[in-house]
């Protein structure tokens, strides 16, 4: 076991890296104040092969693997997580189509992204079920050679721009988590609409909308696996996708730490900088160590994927743990700052917004202990 990266490692953070500094940081705070969507971020990390890295190679992605896109996505996080996550959220979108998909399912949904820049979105929650998946409400009912779908979804990242959605639907109400179903859905359906970009707290750059399906007719060859598979499938997805989250709530948290250290050493108090006042010195210290463990539970739940172990109780710890981590570190910053930190001059208060996002999107802390708890009592 080595905790050391191998060169391609180090050449793919410095890469991140270096677009985050010289490209996400210097627009960040305008895609905070406007909301706007950061397009030209998006395609020029398309270009740069900062995107779509887990499409497998013979789907014409780069097949990096779960650990290498952590490492990506912490550098990204670093920089700003809203725009990170409206760069990396169709790996959501797209890994049902990895896991579950048929060979011609992956040719026609995932290839197309070699070649385009293009935006998939993962549509699971509802205004009446978040944390609840089983109790979502839309259905697809079966017609001939098409299914209908009727229902809605909330708080759709990427909704606004995505060219298809994964979309999770009851096939049997009757059947609880088994009678779910999940499909592609192309965009220009007729029938689906979305509504307006949500104005939220933090990561602000992200665009996260509701969308309705009425009376929308899909192929029923964008049926993924067979009708009952799809909680499954969505849940396995989890798996794969929130040691990325959790990545990038480690860049935030570094990316705290790191401003909390250049004010300490600066800003003196009682004749001395302020770090050697145990007080901050100590929460200081306690941040360091706290996104270093959030870092090792990340890998680990990301090198479980890359060996093709079961990782849900490490996809939990590390989402868990992280998102925590982040909001607590991005609070005791703003602390550090003092009235600094409470104003819209200085980095620490945008970075606790963005950071409270981390303990509510893809299972909030509290899904994340039930997960924990359940893993540990089935053994
Ligand atoms: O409902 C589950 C859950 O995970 N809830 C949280 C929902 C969530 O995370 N939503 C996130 C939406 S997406 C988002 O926010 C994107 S943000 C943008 C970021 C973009 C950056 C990339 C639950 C609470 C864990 C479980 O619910 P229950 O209804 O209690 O189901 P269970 O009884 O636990 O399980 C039912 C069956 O499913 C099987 N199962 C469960 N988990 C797994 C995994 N792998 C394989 N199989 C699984 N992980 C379980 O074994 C049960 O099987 P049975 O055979 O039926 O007994
Ligand atoms: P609820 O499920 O109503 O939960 C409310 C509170 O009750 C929470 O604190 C929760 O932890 C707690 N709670 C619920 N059940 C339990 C329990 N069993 N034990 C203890 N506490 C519990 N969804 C998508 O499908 N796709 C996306 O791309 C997406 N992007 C998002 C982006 C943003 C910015 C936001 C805000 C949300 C996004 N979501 C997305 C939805 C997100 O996953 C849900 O908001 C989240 O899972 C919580 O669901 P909920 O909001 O319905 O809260």
């Amino acid at each position: 076991m080595g905790f050391d990266l191998d060169e391609d490692q180090k050449q793919l953070r410095d890469l991140a890296h270096d677009f985050a500094e010289k490209e996400i940081r210097p627009k960040a705070p305008f895609h905070d104040e406007t909301g706007d969507w950061p397009k030209e971020l998006l395609h020029k990390a398309y270009d740069l092969g900062l995107v779509n890295v887990h499409i497998p190679a013979e789907y014409g992605g780069l097949g990096l693997g779960a650990l290498n896109g952590c490492i990506l996505e912490e550098e990204m996080g670093w920089g700003c997580t809203g725009i990170a996550t409206a760069i990396t959220a169709n790996s959501l979108a797209q890994a049902p189509v990895i896991l579950a998909g048929s060979t011609e399912q992956k040719k026609k949904w995932l290839t197309p992204f070699s070649s385009e820049h293009l935006i998939s979105a993962y549509a699971v929650t509802e205004p009446g079920a978040g944390s609840d998946v089983a109790a979502i409400q839309t259905t697809a009912v079966r017609k001939g050679d098409k299914y209908v779908l009727n229902g809605q979804k909330m708080w759709i990242t990427g909704a606004g721009h995505a060219n298809w959605f994964f979309v999770l639907a009851k096939t049997d109400k009757e059947a609880g988590h088994k009678g779910m179903s999940a499909f592609v859905v192309p965009r220009d359906v007729k029938g689906l609409s979305v509504g307006k970009k949500e104005n939220n707290m933090g990561q602000r750059a992200s665009d996260t909308r509701g969308m309705a399906f009425e009376d929308v007719e899909i192929d029923a060859a964008n049926l993924l696996g067979k009708e009952g598979d799809g909680f499954v499938i969505a849940m396995k997805a989890f798996d794969h996708t929130r040691p990325l989250v959790a990545a990038a709530g480690v860049g935030l948290a570094r990316a705290a730490m790191e401003n909390a250290v250049l004010y300490a050493a600066e800003r003196k108090a009682f004749g001395r900088p302020i770090w050697q006042h145990e007080g901050v010195g100590f929460m200081i210290a306690d941040m360091a160590s706290d996104i270093e463990a959030a870092r090792l539970l990340t890998w680990k739940a990301a090198h479980q994927i890359d060996n093709n172990k079961r990782n849900t109780l490490n996809a939990a710890y590390a989402k868990r743990f992280t998102a925590d981590m982040a909001m607590r570190v991005a609070i005791d910053a703003v602390q550090v700052f003092g009235g600094n930190g409470f104003n819209k001059e200085y980095p620490a208060e945008k970075l606790m917004r963005d950071a409270k996002i981390f303990q509510i999107y893809e299972g909030t802390s509290q899904i994340q202990r039930v997960i924990i708890a359940r893993e540990l009592f089935a053994k």
